[in-house]
């Protein structure tokens, strides 16, 4: 793998290696992805139905995106970080936040770390370096690029996976995180999850760039353009890309080519501005797909684990959501709290009178 910009692939669409398979994508971690991405898949199918009938606010799908996303998360150490952009709520999960708990973040209820104050969908994990995630584009490089100088000030050897989407290449933010990178060497790897859309606006409208990867290289950090429906060369790619940072050598910046199948958000409706044979030609590249087939051909994957699989995952999210909506709403009087070690005399009136107000 080099930064020559042709598209890296491990895995055709037929699910047929067009290279030797990297060592470590042993079977275990094999299996372990694509049940992590059936996941992913299951969930996000659930929670649009959720949304739909009103019982949480808001939701924005990864579907078709599953790859991209848990590949890469995977060639993460466990004290790396994860600087997520939109779509890799699940790589909380992977990082052992219970379901019960992303899915009481999406209610904003009191079972809630956040207690209800971050936007619904945006999973945090505190403590286990899984960056609460913000909606404001292109705001994940300079964070990312920030932790990772601080890791290595503090000679943590931690590396810092950022995230970002194709939309975020037009923020300024994006140029003055890669230059920093570029030019001190920061331990990061970032991840452009080009899904050729950003809202309404088609790639080909964010830039002229012939590609997006060339625009890391413009500064000086090796670049890497994959075929991000292909898990295992996302996980290839990123992994080489951690490798490389976890020794000293520098940021890498990989775009991986995928696509968002779903709408931007529950609030979305993507039929009033693309075209749905374009949609087809990306279903028909399924990740999902690609990755059973290769795990079938394997010998490692049957359709009677898939069965299962679908039947366990079923169960499981129902049981979630069922203890999830049982939690009550934050209590109001926790509005104040999390902000000051010492609650200010004002923020104390203030609370007294609420109590008082709500006692009647
Ligand atoms: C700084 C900023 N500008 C505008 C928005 C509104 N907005 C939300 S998502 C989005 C598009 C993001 O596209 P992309 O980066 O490609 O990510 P994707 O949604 O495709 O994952 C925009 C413009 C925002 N959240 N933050
Ligand atoms: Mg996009």
């Amino acid at each position: 793998m080099n930064d020559d910009l042709g598209i890296y692939q491990v895995l055709a669409p037929s699910g047929e290696l067009v290279r030797d398979l990297p060592p470590e994508l042993d079977d275990d971690l094999l299996t372990r992805m694509y049940r992590w991405m059936v996941l992913t898949r299951t969930l996000d199918a659930r929670m649009v139905s959720l949304q739909r009938q009103g019982r949480i606010a808001f939701y924005g799908p990864i579907t078709g995106q599953e790859a991209a996303t848990v590949a890469s998360g995977l060639a993460a150490g466990e004290s790396d970080w994860i600087v997520p952009a939109l779509r890799e709520g699940v790589l909380a999960l992977v990082r052992g936040l219970p379901l019960v708990k992303a899915l009481a973040q999406f209610i904003g209820n009191s079972l809630d770390d956040c207690r209800g104050r971050q936007m619904p969908c945006h999973a945090s994990f505190a403590g286990k370096q899984f960056v609460s995630m913000s909606s404001c584009i292109a705001s994940q490089i300079p964070h990312a690029v920030g932790i990772a100088m601080a890791a290595r000030i503090r000679r943590e050897h931690a590396v810092v996976l950022g995230y970002l989407g194709d939309g975020a290449t037009s923020e300024p933010d994006f140029h003055a995180g890669l230059n920093f990178a570029g030019v001190f060497r920061a331990p990061v790897v970032l991840i452009c999850q080009n899904n050729q859309w950003a809202i309404s606006v088609p790639v080909a409208h964010q830039t002229a760039s012939e590609t997006i990867a060339m625009k890391g290289r413009a500064y000086g950090v090796p670049s890497v353009r994959v075929d991000g429906n292909d898990a295992l060369a996302v996980h290839t790619a990123t992994r080489r890309a951690v490798e490389r940072a976890r020794k000293g050598d520098g940021p890498t910046f990989l775009e991986l080519l995928t696509y968002r199948v779903g709408g931007h958000t529950t609030a979305d409706d993507p039929t009033r501005y693309r075209d749905e044979t374009e949609v087809a030609t990306w279903r028909a590249r399924d990740p999902i797909k690609r990755l059973r087939d290769f795990l079938e051909q394997r010998g490692i994957w049957s359709s009677e684990q898939e069965t299962m699989l679908n039947e366990q995952l079923q169960a499981e999210i129902s049981a979630a959501v069922e203890e999830a909506e049982k939690a009550p709403p934050p209590s109001p009087s926790s509005l104040f709290d999390d902000v000051y070690h010492d609650v200010p005399r004002h923020l104390r009136d203030q609370r007294e009178e609420m109590r008082r107000f709500i006692d009647g």
